[in-house]
């Protein structure tokens, strides 16, 4: 056998600058930086500083670096007129930025160093940053994947979204509750951020059309708004590894326009206008926290226009600066994509803006916008896919209204019925309009007929597009759909937040794994190596004894580090199957107590999501998890081989702490509701062994591991739908099943709510009564075994070490940045540019 060791020192490609060889700043001088601006941005100095005012300086002075990098990209981009991708999406789930920042400036033990001379915890201060929780959950955090990508593959791009003043509420448990609190992220200012008021933008919304015509006698719209809701940007810098590049993300903030309030103002009427401002910064003041259903409110539809209409004007200044009114470069310069159907409206809004300001023909106008716009489908949900009511649009933006109908009626009566001549089904199913007692727009086919490519994100959900979704639509145009399989960051996702691992992959890989993650398949040839297992494991181990005090601190849940850790992390959604996980746990604790002699390694079971608000059911679940946990972690007769902990208010920076920790990966979804996921590939990454059915990336996952190294269980897809078809039956499950039917009418009982009957029974009956929409009870047997597969392997640690290692060993094909090679070689067509 060859040995994987790495050869030395070598750099693989004259691209690569390992970042720590980058800026030549000593830990002496970042000692002075970072006094400096305690002393002039903090106000303070070393005696009296607090862990916030040591933060925020040190923020400050890797800034120093940064901000500079910042405006050599633009120049640089400016200067090469390069094409562009704009990533529009309503959610960037950035979580902290100090380690991230430090790890791509290659500036981490610098730093590290230069605090602790002056006597500081670096970990203590990282831990004062809040996340910039400013998204839900998968797509919001692959938004921030994905700009961390474009910039170290050094590609011109702008991330647009909001600049919420609430991010995704913070979560606690009050007698194992959900209770939500306001997340206010910003509240003691954010160090970075940049206010640019030189690109303020003025936003119409509400208000009429008049229509008129000129004098040649054409026709002419135009729109008299109601209100002008003022646009004011707030560039965060997105620092490449290796800092070549610093993109930006340009967040928007509404604010009430000054000119708007004018006459209001010089009426007397100062408190009316003040009234008006309220209206206006509500706009961006609250991010919904509805992960995948779509609430059809009044404000988030002006959220969403209120940001696209911000981004569309952005995007036509920086063109113009270039190219002044010659419009014919527009589509080799601009690539807009959409973050699912929430940016959508920016497609009616450039064709207006080309229309009725520009004043191009419709087919010009048409084309361009064409030639723009492409678009990433997250989700089949049904619930999920946004419907705005006609009435809604017209009365906040009335024009888009018209201009939608449009493209409708040159859609059915063209391509369409070209395609489907006569067929009536065919055209009420793709029209973008849904006729019935309230006319509704279907966002999802404008984003199809507007957009040059539609992708979905694993190879299972693209396939489920086509052929589930939209059918008609693919036979349309079979070129324009795709796949991009999702992919997450190593520079976040394991070296930043798994520093001994990365340490060992360093002894044997190139050092340029973090940009070529392939390079980590050198660890191999070691996952029978002894000795290798030994440092890999003990690794593990040690990151489960920093989880275990976290837990200790969280949840005051004493756990030992040796048991084996399971760990779910995700939303809170039943088709996620979190129950699923809670009635297998039952099961075990009642097989414990009927046998205490059960063979099965200690375990802790741990969980972190959060319920929508409003969803009732979910939080039910998360209660009846936190009830079930303390009946279990307070029983003394099951010697504490099985513990269930369930963390409050998770989020980036906490699973940042668990995924380095996990031994199991649970990826339970029913077959075809997860469309990727991408907790499952950090989990991976980091060593954690996969349960997972074949669903979303599960299955490409599975395919690269090698199919010994996950363990897969469930329905597929093919076998729900056909279960479907026959008819599904929970109770015919129930009544087979003696454990399962114990376990479920344990629900009812006061067994883990004392005194208290009853309070459980809601899960019960949506798994019998309401019918077990996602099948739990049809694939709890199987998830079963495959967790008695679990219990074998771990106990036989030789292998267990191996299933680890070669899971990080082959993971590369889910790293972003191939993610993104694939946006830029099927979709984008970018080309990278240095910055020198
Ligand atoms: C995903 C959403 C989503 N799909 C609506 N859809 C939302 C839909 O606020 N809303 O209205 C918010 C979020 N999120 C997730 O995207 C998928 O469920 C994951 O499987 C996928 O990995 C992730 C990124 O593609």
């Amino acid at each position: 056998k060859t040995t994987s060791r790495k050869s030395p020192a070598k750099k693989t490609d004259n691209v690569f600058v390992d970042p720590k060889e980058k800026f030549n700043v000593t830990t002496a001088e970042l000692k002075d930086m970072i006094v400096k601006h305690l002393h002039v941005t903090q106000g303070t100095d070393e005696n009296k500083a607090n862990e916030k005012a040591w933060f925020n300086a040190t923020a400050a002075a890797i800034n120093e670096v940064i901000f500079e990098r910042v405006t050599k990209t633009q120049k640089t981009h400016f200067g090469q007129d390069t094409r562009a991708v704009h990533y529009l999406s309503l959610e960037f789930l950035m979580g902290r930025l100090l380690k991230n920042n430090l790890c791509n400036i290659g500036l981490m033990e610098k730093a590290s160093e230069a605090l602790s001379e002056l006597n500081q915890d670096f970990n203590a201060i990282a831990e004062e940053e809040p996340d910039l929780a400013l998204g839900n959950g998968g797509l919001g955090r692959l938004a921030a994947c994905f700009i961390d990508s474009l910039a170290t593959l050094q590609l011109p791009a702008i991330g647009y979204g909001i600049h919420y003043e609430h991010g995704l509420f913070h979560q606690t448990f009050q007698n194992g509750r959900q209770v939500e609190r306001p997340d206010s992220w910003r509240e003691y200012g954010n160090p970075w951020e940049i206010c640019r008021p030189e690109s303020v933008q003025e936003i119409p919304v509400y208000g009429y059309v008049e229509t008129k015509y000129d004098d040649e006698g054409k026709m002419v719209k135009e729109w008299h708004p109601g209100r002008i809701i003022k646009g004011v940007p707030w560039d965060v810098p997105i620092v490449g590894y290796g800092a070549n590049t610093v993109n930006v993300l340009r967040l928007w903030e509404s604010r009430a326009s000054d000119f708007f309030n004018w006459d209001v103002f010089n009426a007397g009427g100062y408190l009316d206008s003040q009234v008006e401002n309220v209206q206006a910064e509500t706009i961006s003041k609250v991010l919904y926290p509805n992960d995948e259903t779509a609430q059809g409110k009044e404000l988030r539809l002006i959220q969403q226009y209120f940001f696209c209409a911000c981004s569309i004007k952005d995007i036509i200044r920086r063109y113009k600066r270039a190219h002044g009114n010659d419009w014919s470069k527009f589509v080799d310069q601009v690539v807009v994509q959409l973050n699912d159907t929430h940016p959508v409206v920016a497609i009616p809004e450039l064709m207006r803006i080309l229309m009725d300001r520009v004043g191009m023909e419709w087919d010009q106008a048409w084309d361009i916008c064409q030639g723009v716009f492409a678009y990433t489908n997250h989700t089949l949900l049904p619930e999920a896919l946004e419907k705005w009511s006609v009435a809604l649009f017209e009365k906040v933006l009335p024009r888009h209204l018209e201009i939608i109908y449009e493209i409708n009626s040159r859609f059915l009566n063209g391509i369409c019925e070209q395609a489907f001549p006569g067929d009536d089904a065919v055209k009420a199913k793709l029209s973008i309009i849904e006729e019935g007692r309230q006319k509704m727009v279907r966002m999802g086919n404008l984003a199809v007929i507007g957009s040059f490519k539609v992708n979905g994100v694993a190879q299972i959900h693209s396939a489920l597009v086509k052929s589930d979704l939209f059918p008609e639509f693919n036979q349309i145009w079979q070129d324009k759909f795709t796949n991009v399989t999702n992919g997450v960051t190593p520079r976040r996702w394991l070296k930043s937040c798994n520093p001994s691992l990365s340490a060992l992959i360093d002894e044997y890989a190139d050092v340029d794994w973090p940009v070529n993650q392939d390079k980590i398949r050198a660890i191999e040839d070691l996952a029978e190596d002894a000795k290798f297992q030994k440092r890999y494991m003990d690794i593990k181990h040690q990151n489960k004894v920093e989880l275990a005090k976290v837990i200790k601190e969280l949840t005051d849940i004493d756990v030992d580090p040796t048991a084996l850790f399971d760990i779910q992390i995700k939303r809170l959604h039943e088709y996620k199957r979190q129950q699923l996980n809670l009635i297998h746990i039952m099961a075990l604790y009642r097989r414990l107590l009927q046998n205490p002699d059960y063979d099965m390694p200690k375990r802790v079971f741990i969980f972190g999501a959060k319920a929508a608000p409003g969803y009732y059911l979910a939080k039910e679940i998360i209660y009846a998890i936190n009830k079930v946990a303390d009946r279990v972690n307070n029983d003394s007769r099951i010697k504490d081989k099985l513990k269930v902990v369930f963390l409050p208010n998770y989020r980036v920076s906490l699973a940042e702490k668990m995924i380095p920790a996990a031994d199991v990966s649970e990826q339970i979804s029913t077959a075809g509701k997860e469309a990727s996921g991408t907790g499952n590939m950090k989990l991976a990454l980091n060593g954690a062994v996969t349960v997972g059915t074949l669903d979303g990336a599960n299955i490409e996952i599975a395919e690269e591991a090698g199919e010994d190294n996950v363990v897969i269980f469930g329905l597929t897809v093919d076998g729900v739908k056909q279960l479907r078809a026959e008819g599904y039956n929970p109770w015919d499950y129930y009544y087979s099943n003696e454990e399962l039917k114990a376990v479920l009418d344990w629900f009812d009982t006061d067994y883990f709510t004392p005194g208290k009957p009853g309070e459980l029974s809601e899960v019960k009956r949506s798994l019998l009564d309401n019918g077990d929409h996602y099948l739990c009870l049809a694939d709890f047997a199987s998830y079963s075994d495959a967790q008695k597969k679990i219990d074998q392997l771990y106990k036989d640690k030789k292998t267990w070490a191996k299933m680890a290692i070669l899971n990080t060993a082959r993971m590369a094909k889910f790293n972003s940045d191939r993610s993104i090679q694939d946006y830029v070689d099927n979709i984008w067509k970018l080309e990278p540019a240095k910055v020198s």
